[in-house]
Order: C-alpha cells, then structure tokens, then sequence
C-alpha cells in the first residue's frame, strides 16, 4: 500500500489535498499548473494508485485517523475536499490544532455544514452547488449583456442613411457621453454609411455641463420637429420612453433605446432594440460594455466622455453605483485624456464657487460689527466657510455669518475675530436644538436639516422663509439689538 511520498519529502510544500474523488481531482488538476508541490491524500488505494500513475504525488491515509498529517511536510494551504461532512469537520479542526496558521479550504456537503467548518476554522468554506449555481447565474447574464451587445451590432449594420439620436431635456454628461458613444459603434458597425445626428431640447446647464460640451467639441443639435423628421432612424439614449422627459412625440416610433431609469410603463416596447437596465449606475456604463464586447476602438474624446458621464451619474461612484460602473471606469481610464479630464470638473467648480462668493459679497449686511451674508443655493456647501473666510477680512467686521441653501440643509458658518465671544458655543447655545452646531472661538458651523422643508421646490424662496428666524436665534444670544443695518 503506497504511504509515503514517491517524489521524495520536503520540509515544506505548498499545497496538500485531502480527498480525491470529481471535486479533489479537479481542483489538483488546477493546483499542478500553479505548482508542482501538491500532496494528495486519499482513502480509497486505486485511486491512489491511479494518481501516482499519472505522476502525482498521492498517498493512502483516511482523514478521520488523528495522525494523518504525521511525517508531512508543512503545507501553505490545505484543501479539505472529501465527500464525508464529519470527516471534513474533524480533519479541519485538527489540522488548525496543529498547523494554526496553515490556510484551510474546505468543502461543505451541504450547505448547513457552511458555518460548522467556518466555525471550526476553515478560512474558507465552499459548497459547490451554491458555487456552481452563482457561476451559471453569472455567466447566464453575461450571457444576455453580449448578445445584446451584439444583437445592437447586427441591427446597426443594416441601417443605412441617418440616425437621429435623441437626448434628454436638458441633458446631462452621462446622456451626452451615451450618444457619442452609439455614434463611435455605428460608424464601427457600418463603415461610415450610416450619418450620426445628436439631438437635443432644453438648456445644457450646469457650468461643468457647458464646458463639458465645449472641451470635449461635441456637435449637437437642436431637436426640432424637422430635424426629427429628416432622420431615417431615431435612437432615444439616457431616456426609456418617446416623450417621456424628451423632444419626441409620445407614440413616436423608435428604432434603439439604451437607458437606465425605470421604465414607468413595464408593458411598453416602444422601440425595436430596447436595453433598459434600471440596476446601472449610468447609460455610459451599458455604452462602455457594448464597446467592450464590441471590441470597437474609441478615440480619446469618446472614452474622456464617457468616464465623465459614469461619475457624474454616479456622482463619483457614491449613488447607485454597481461593481459594473466600477469595472467600466477601469477599462475606459487608460483610454481617456486626463489632462481634458480634470480641465471638465476643475474650473467648473471654480467658477461655482466664484459665483457663490460673489453672491455672498453682493449680500452682506453689516450690524454692529456682525456681517451677516447670504450665499442662496449651493450645491456643494464647502462654499459657505469660504465665503465667511473671506468676509472677515473686510474691514469693520468681527464676526462674519455666512449661510445658504444645499439640497437636504441650511448651513450655516461663522468666523470671529472679537476675543469677548466663542462663536462656537454661540452657533451650539443658538441652534443645537434645531441641528448640529458647534466649533472653535473663531470658526465654527451649524446645519439644520430641512426635514419637512425638503419637498419645497425653490430653494432660495425655502431659504428666505426660514432664515430671520433663525438668525434671530442668533442675534439673541450675542444681545444684537434690532437696530438699523447698514451695508458697507
Ligand atoms: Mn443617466
């Protein structure tokens, strides 16, 4: 009976697996290409001879005898892979008795045993069927991404003529990206018979939208009755439905809609290729894949686009991202231009935050060494310590009070020079039963949820409704009279 190692011992090797029926030989056969250090252990003496002559390294011990591991050299990992589930039980915590820092795989029989083995040690625990049923579930939806990839291939090539491709009021990057992209595989796909025509209606705008459009020298157009009807084929990209949120008619015959929103009418198939899959972060992201699949070449504007769209959408991967958005990201970051990149998102930031400064500058009311200014609506709130950075500076003032509007709250921030007041209990005396507050001597914030306020469309209105009383709250606790205000 063979019970020692016909390649000779070693102090240590690299793998050791107990157990070689379909599950134990195939995972050895995998082991083998990775190193030649694999030790079987198997009851059954045929097997075992089966194995040795196929030039394995195998020898016949039974798992469940205490001494099984004796005279072994120490392994890096174990794979506990026998089809008895108290023979894999026992065998794992013995092995961890004796080798604790040794790496255990181990197979569960059923899926009960998943948590005995991790309780017992295993550093991982696998019940095959469960792995086996995630992988053709995987596969299975790869399956349907690329045949719908390919599918779109198919259904471009025979379009001869022009495509119209119409965007969402008002579009944003990630319908703009989408477009250009349809664009790039339709000239892939037809050889640059089939002419591209983006259309929009309503107003690009944001600042980083417009220089989004600008930089990247994107050509679009107007999306008129006429040159509706002058195009030979409509696709509706980043939007589920004709005339829903865009410039086609409801009812409007549509021959491609690519889109990530829910599709407020489940019956409705209002186009010939429709992909509309709620779970993406972006339409730029099921746009990358195609292209993926596709394997059609981009050029740096499209891929810059599209690696813009999916973090815009995603608002830089922290809303409805998936592994997918992530995945995509990946694949179009070497493709794109950095420098472009950061010249879309930097100086419109910039210009926000200039805009609220100059609004904070324009609003300032001065009392009695308190400058109060109201900055209205931001969307990133890191402008209002800016503004009262800024204020304190001006000459007559102690304490400068900037506050304004974001899409969930007020707040509010104070900077302070007058050595008689810490500004930070004022902000927590004034407002910590309303909202957060608190702070330093000299600087310090508060934010007061909107809460019930939040469905008031009109931020700016919402803010003037709310904010005396609160800045009375304020003005009571450092004693400010209701004199006159007057503006410096
Ligand atoms: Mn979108």
């Amino acid at each position: 009976m063979p019970d020692s190692l016909q390649n000779g011992s070693k102090d240590r090797i690299k793998y050791i697996v107990l157990g070689c029926g379909s599950i134990g030989y195939n995972v050895v056969e995998n082991l083998v290409r990775d190193s030649e250090q694999v030790i079987v252990i198997d009851s059954d003496v045929k097997r075992v001879e089966d194995l040795r002559d196929q030039n394995f390294d195998a020898i016949v011990r039974n798992i469940t005898d205490p001494g099984f591991l004796n005279d072994l050299p120490l392994p890096e990992v174990v794979f506990v892979l026998s089809n008895d589930k108290n023979a894999n039980l026992e065998a794992v915590k013995r092995i961890k008795e004796k080798y604790p820092s040794v790496y255990v795989v181990a197979r569960a029989v059923d899926k009960l045993s998943l948590s005995l083995l991790e309780q017992a040690g295993a550093d991982i625990a696998l019940y095959p069927q469960e792995v086996f049923a995630k992988n053709v579930v995987h596969l299975t939806r790869r399956l349907h991404s690329s045949r719908l990839a390919r599918k779109l291939y198919h259904y471009l090539s025979e379009m001869e003529g022009t495509l119209g491709i119409v965007l969402h009021t008002n579009p944003d990057p990630d319908s703009i990206s989408s477009a250009m992209a349809l664009c790039a595989i339709a000239k892939d796909v037809t050889d640059k018979q089939l002419n591209c025509r983006i259309l929009y209606d309503g107003k690009i705008g944001h600042q980083e939208n417009r220089a989004f459009v600008t930089l990247l020298d994107i050509e679009m157009e107007k999306a008129t009755a006429e040159a509706i009807d002058e195009c030979d084929y409509i696709a509706l990209v980043d939007s589920s439905a004709p005339g829903e949120n865009n410039a086609l008619e409801s009812g409007k015959e549509v021959d491609i809609i690519v889109d990530h929103h829910q599709i407020s009418d489940q019956n409705s198939k209002p186009g010939r290729f429709v992909d509309v899959r709620p779970g993406a972060g972006a339409t730029a992201s099921i746009m990358t894949q195609y292209i993926q699949e596709l394997g059609v070449n981009i050029d740096q504007k499209v891929a810059t686009a599209l690696l813009y769209g999916i973090r815009a959408d995603t608002k830089e991967f922290t809303r409805n991202t998936t592994p997918q958005d992530l995945n995509y990201a990946a694949f179009l970051l070497p493709l794109t231009d950095s420098d472009l990149l950061s010249k879309i998102t930097s100086p419109s930031m910039a210009l926000e935050t200039l805009e609220a400064l100059g609004d904070a500058i324009k609003n300032r009311k001065l009392q009695s060494g308190y400058l109060f200014t109201n900055v209205g609506y931001v969307r990133n709130r890191d402008v209002i310590p800016q503004a009262a950075d800024l204020l304190i500076q001006l000459e007559g003032v102690n304490t400068a009070i900037a506050y304004g509007i974001g899409d969930d709250s007020i707040t509010i921030s104070a900077r302070n020079k007058d050595i008689r007041l810490h500004v930070g209990n004022v902000l927590k005396d004034a407002f910590s039963d309303i909202g957060e507050a608190g702070g330093h001597a000299n600087m310090a914030a508060a934010r007061i949820p909107l809460n019930s306020f939040s469905m008031v469309k009109n931020k700016e209105e919402l803010l003037s409704l709310v904010i005396d009383p609160i800045l009375e709250k304020f003005a009571d606790q450092v004693g400010l009279g209701k004199e006159e205000s007057n503006e410096i």
